[in-house]
């Protein structure tokens, strides 16, 4: 029995990645195999790009340049590790995922929708995530969040837009998850983090009902 696809999405700071490792506990607790991994990223070749992407190397290329290397990314990642996962019958976790693309390259870096599109067809195919969180927070929250989790690091290349920037993002994912309400649940992210975890549990709980998954034998991967 395939496995199930659940997405974190949201602005920077969110909590995408706190609220992906707890899900993931959570589902171990009860014997469910589990991949918790993100993008880009998660696979070796998609890490190299990661790299180039967040350096900001690949700016000056433009936004449909860069688009196309998040896709190339996602390509890997999904060949490598996502879809063997779910084959095996695992619950992927993946903290960002092709709403990203359209919501950062797409709405906010104006690559246009036909071809966000495209490549979204090309690479992922029928392999849509069953389930996508899309955490809410007004975006100088998250921004805050984020630069205090940095500390002194240099902020990435998205985390250096305007303020502006980060809150037409929010509605942009706001406007996904109109559009998409059977896949996707906006949850709001402003309170402590332990609320939010228990309403992504009940949610998980309602719509996938893990306790009915196959126990899983195999090692847990990460
Ligand atoms: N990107 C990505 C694209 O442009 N296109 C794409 O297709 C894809 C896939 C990735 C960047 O790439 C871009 C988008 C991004 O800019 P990243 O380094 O992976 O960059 O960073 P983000 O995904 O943005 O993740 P962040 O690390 O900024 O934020 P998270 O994961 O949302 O937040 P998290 O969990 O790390 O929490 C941040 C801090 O807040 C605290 C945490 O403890 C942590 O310190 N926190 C809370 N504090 C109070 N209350 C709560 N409820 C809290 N939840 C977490």
């Amino acid at each position: 029995m395939r496995g199930r696809f659940i997405t974190f999405e949201g602005g920077e700071g969110t909590g995408k990645s706190t609220q992906a490792s707890t899900l993931a506990r959570r589902l171990e607790a009860l014997a469910v195999g589990v991949v918790l991994t993100r993008e880009p990223g998660g696979s070796s070749g998609a890490e190299i790009v990661r790299h180039v992407l967040l350096s900001g190397a690949a700016k000056p290329l433009g936004t449909e340049a860069e688009a196309i290397l998040f896709a190339a990314a996602r390509d890997d990642h999904l060949t490598t590790l996502i879809r063997p996962a779910l084959e095996r019958g695992q619950w992927v976790i993946c903290d960002r995922f092709i709403d990203s693309t359209r919501v950062y390259q797409g709405d906010l870096g104006a690559v246009d929708r036909r071809i966000i599109r495209r490549l979204e067809r090309v690479v992922v195919g029928d392999t849509m995530p069953d389930l996508t969180f899309i955490l809410d927070l007004p975006a100088e929250v998250g921004l805050e969040r984020a630069r205090r989790r940095r500390g002194n690091n240099e902020a990435d290349r998205f985390e250096t837009e305007t303020l502006e920037f980060h809150a037409r993002l929010r509605d942009a994912y706001l406007a996904i998850a109109a559009a998409e309400p059977q896949r996707c649940v906006v949850i709001d992210s402003q309170r402590p983090k332990n609320k939010v975890a228990d309403e992504i549990w009940a949610i998980v709980n309602r719509r996938l009902d893990p306790a009915a998954a196959p126990v899983s034998l195999e090692d847990v991967e990460t």
